[in-house]
């Protein structure tokens, strides 16, 4: 068996059938510090039920791929350093957020979030960044490069910019368009996680990715549904599987437009913070951390009971609208 087909039996996804086609064509990776490690991370088989896989199927949206999917481009060496180069694309694409909901996204690669992008501290960053979605759009990476990378120009429908860097520092970031109204384009979709891995890597753990999102679905300037990984209520119907008693990381972002903050909340644990994973130690223990928009934190914990156990943020308005969700700790 290839390494990819035992990655993703890994990651549970081997008997998803109709889905299972379609997410086997996408770039399956657990980190690559656990794909070096001795340390065996258990990732527990996410068994879909039947209402799961066809709702991923008719919305358009895919939080199970947006959950433990990381893009490491393809990679190159130049005069002796790493290069990861990765294409990105803008979309216009109609999505479901429920039966009586469709909305229509402006996204990265016609995903909501876009592709989380990861390097390691010191790679060269190459974004071939083309716009087929009908409208200007530009992708603005927080972290640190010089002014004419920074992402503000707007391109325009039809046209294509590269974006290069060199990835620092470590941490969690973000990338978005930046064309006005910022609000308008962040909140139809065009975003996704941008991380940056430290030199020496942070110890082996189940690595998920958690983005908080609004949908201002009537054009009112406030959000009437929220998602984590952009699908309504999606990981209350089906529950992340994670392993008891092991390192559990949580890549955290807050990208809810219109709001000024929210809050992530763990149920019957507490978790220790790396503010914006930008320490290898962590700041804090707590099981509520309040987030601006686009604030963002490397969380880490380890369940000790077996059970089903809620995450959302503690606006519970926000989280009674769909940004919600479900651990199921497992043996
Ligand atoms: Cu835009």
């Amino acid at each position: 068996m290839d390494r990819q087909r035992r990655k993703i039996l890994e990651l549970g996804l081997g008997g998803m059938g109709i889905l299972g086609g379609a997410i086997a064509c996408s770039p399956i990776r657990l980190s690559e510090s656990q794909d070096k490690s001795d340390k065996k991370i258990v990732v527990p088989p996410m068994k879909l039920s039947d209402a799961s896989q066809e709702r991923i199927k008719t919305s358009g949206l895919n939080p199970i791929a947006a959950l433990r999917e990381f893009d490491y481009g393809k990679v190159s060496q130049e005069n002796g350093r790493t290069v990861r180069e990765f294409e990105l694309t803008a979309k216009t694409k109609t999505v479901k957020l429920d039966a009586a909901t469709d909305f229509i996204t402006w996204n990265v690669n016609d995903r909501v979030p876009g592709p989380t992008l990861r390097a390691t501290e010191g790679d060269r960053v190459r974004i071939a960044f083309s716009n087929q979605a009908g409208h200007s759009h530009s992708l603005h990476f927080h972290g640190e490069h010089p002014s004419e990378m920074d992402g503000i120009k707007p391109i325009r429908n039809g046209a294509a910019t590269i974006y290069e860097f060199d990835a620092k520092p470590y941490g969690v970031h973000l990338y978005h368009c930046h064309i006005e109204p910022v609000t308008r384009h962040i909140g139809k979709g065009l975003y996704g996680m941008f991380i940056v891995d430290p030199p020496t890597p942070r110890p082996p753990a189940d690595e998920i990715v958690l983005i908080m999102a609004g949908y201002d679905t009537n054009g009112d300037g406030r959000n009437e549904m929220y998602a984590f990984n952009g699908l309504p209520h999606f990981y209350m119907q089906q529950p992340i599987a994670v392993q008891q008693n092991q390192l559990l990381r949580l890549y955290v972002l807050n990208m809810i437009e219109f709001d000024p903050v929210a809050t992530f909340h763990v149920h019957a644990n507490m978790f220790q913070v790396y503010r914006t994973g930008r320490s290898m130690t962590p700041t804090e223990e707590t099981d509520v951390i309040t987030m601006g928009t686009a604030e963002r934190h490397i969380l880490e914990l380890k369940y000790g009971f077996t059970g089903k156990y809620m995450f959302h943020p503690h606006q519970d308005a926000i989280a009674e609208a769909g940004c919600m969700g479900l651990f199921d700790v497992v043996a």
